[in-house]
């Protein structure tokens, strides 16, 4: 029988075929998708940041097993985004600039379109100008932006700034999240709101169009 702790193991090693089969054999086995993410998937991740951090694994490795996780989350994907269901409002998301950390900002936008809400995703290393002009174009309710890196999290900063300047920052809601990212920072720079995780994003998202 399938566990959650053997698909952390196999994410933690890498090893795409094998997350694929223990995700699989958890679908088959009555498991719950976002059980399957939080218990098994994420898990393994957390334990690859704590050891990436501790100096016992290295960026080859962690990337391994970033992939092999994604290529679990594409397996039950499918059982939670409900694209029949009619959207609730349009979120433009993005990593911000300088930034290539995608595993996290994915989530949340996998979770907001489960949630109901329509996603653009734009990927990631967003400059300001990049938010901006999609903003213009897409017209979207929120505009939410992740970033992982100390480094990188003052473009939010920018991005509300050049907002503002375009006289836009009334027409869209914007929320801020990733690993450094915390409430006070969400005030300082002048966000509408932050969420810690990827399902506290979509509760936000709910909050702020309600
Ligand atoms: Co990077 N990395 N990394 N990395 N990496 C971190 C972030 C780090 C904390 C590791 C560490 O040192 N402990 C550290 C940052 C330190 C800091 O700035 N404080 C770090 C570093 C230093 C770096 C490099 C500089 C390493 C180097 O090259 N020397 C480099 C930078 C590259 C760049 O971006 N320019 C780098 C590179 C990489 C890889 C490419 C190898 C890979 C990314 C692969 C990919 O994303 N496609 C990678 C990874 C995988 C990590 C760790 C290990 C895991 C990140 C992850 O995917 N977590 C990470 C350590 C860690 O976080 N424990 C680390 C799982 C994911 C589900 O969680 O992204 O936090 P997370 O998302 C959560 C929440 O934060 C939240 O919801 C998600 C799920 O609930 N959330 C939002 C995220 N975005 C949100 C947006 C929202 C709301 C919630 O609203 C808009």
């Amino acid at each position: 029988m399938a566990s959650f702790e053997d698909l952390s193991k196999q994410v933690i090693t890498g090893n795409q075929v094998k997350v694929k089969e223990v995700t699989q054999a958890l679908i088959d086995e009555g498991s719950a998708p976002l059980d399957i993410i939080n218990l098994g998937l994420i898990a393994g991740m957390n334990i690859v940041g704590s050891r990436f951090k501790n100096g016992e694994m290295f960026v080859p490795e962690v990337l391994m097993a970033a992939k092999s996780m994604s290529a679990g989350i594409e397996i039950v994907k499918p059982l939670i985004a409900d694209k029949d269901m009619p959207s609730i409002g349009k979120v433009l998301l993005g990593t911000v600039k300088g930034d290539l950390h995608d595993i996290g900002k994915n989530l949340v936008g996998m979770m907001l379109e489960s949630g109901g809400f329509t996603v653009i995703n734009m990927g990631i290393d967003i400059s300001p100008e990049q938010f901006i002009k999609a903003v213009k174009e897409h017209n979207p309710d929120i505009l939410a932006m992740s970033a992982l890196l100390t480094t990188t999290m003052l473009h939010m900063k920018d991005t509300i700034e050049l907002l503002k300047e375009e006289g836009l920052h009334n027409k869209v809601k914007v929320i801020v999240g990733g690993a450094p990212i915390s409430q006070d920072f969400a005030d300082e720079v002048g966000a509408d709101g932050f969420a810690p995780d990827a399902a506290s994003a979509v509760d936000l998202c709910k909050k702020l169009l309600s």
